[in-house]
């Protein structure tokens, strides 16, 4: 049976009512030689986790981001993929992704069937995660690369059944999701209802640019919240977080 440290915290995390935080690097969008500077910055902030991965890596910088921010925090690193060419040793653990959003049997199964190779002697910690990607007012990435449609915002039902299928289907995070650099956060009305269902933890992410959205989302019943865009957009704004 494989050790699952970094589920116990989060799950610790969640009895405890404590808030996580991660920041998310798309290796795409960082300069290696700026995660040392960059992650000055976020030691001196409330993130708690570091999440690495985008829907693409063109530059295949993924292993040498990851390496590089081994080397430079102690907090924990999670991949999460956009494709099984992401996976990297390098890192702490993988959010094993199935997107429950869609109807796209690539990634649903077929990406992580390609993903066994590199996984079957891992050393990674793996968390199964059921990804849900809802309308954030803007076509995402995850969008054009996954061809999948997202759930309106304006559908609770399906929102919350998803959330719940994954849950029955043994995965062990849900991760809500508007989008990188959606224009529209995950509404508040939906995270409170499928927090108050769920009992696994919950993640939100996209869109959050602003103290106040992330803490309507920890006060809605969000477990982590993610940010990736505001911190590439202003490094300044990882001050407004400080511990
Ligand atoms: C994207 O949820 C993450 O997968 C973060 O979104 O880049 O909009 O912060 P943003």
């Amino acid at each position: 049976m494989m050790r699952q440290a970094l589920y116990q915290e989060i799950i610790q995390a969640k009895e405890n009512n404590q808030k996580l935080v991660a920041v998310l690097i798309d290796p795409e969008k960082i300069a290696i030689s700026h995660i040392p500077h960059f992650f000055e910055k976020v030691h001196q902030s409330i993130i708690t986790h570091v999440l690495v991965g985008g829907s693409t890596d063109v530059d295949k910088k993924m292993h040498r981001v990851v390496e590089k921010i081994k080397k430079t925090t102690q907090l924990p690193v999670l991949i999460f993929p956009g494709s099984h060419e992401q996976i990297t040793e390098a890192a702490d653990g993988i959010l094993f992704l199935s997107l429950l959003s869609g109807r796209n049997p690539v990634y649903l199964i077929e990406q992580q069937i390609q993903s066994v190779e590199k996984l079957i002697d891992t050393q990674l910690e793996i968390i199964p995660t059921g990804y849900i990607l809802i309308d954030g007012d803007t076509e995402t990435a995850v969008q054009r690369v996954s061809q999948t449609q997202p759930i309106s915002q304006k559908n609770h039902k399906e929102i919350i059944h998803t959330a719940l299928a994954g849950q029955f289907s043994g995965k062990q995070l849900i991760y809500l999701e508007a989008g990188s650099g959606a224009k529209k956060m995950v509404a508040s009305a939906i995270i409170k209802k499928v927090a108050h269902q769920l009992k696994i933890p919950l993640i939100i992410g996209g869109g959050i640019r602003s103290k106040k959205q992330l803490n309507a989302a920890f006060e809605a019943g969000a477990n982590m919240v993610v940010i990736g865009t505001a911190f590439e957009e202003n490094e300044a704004f990882l001050e407004e977080l400080k511990k």
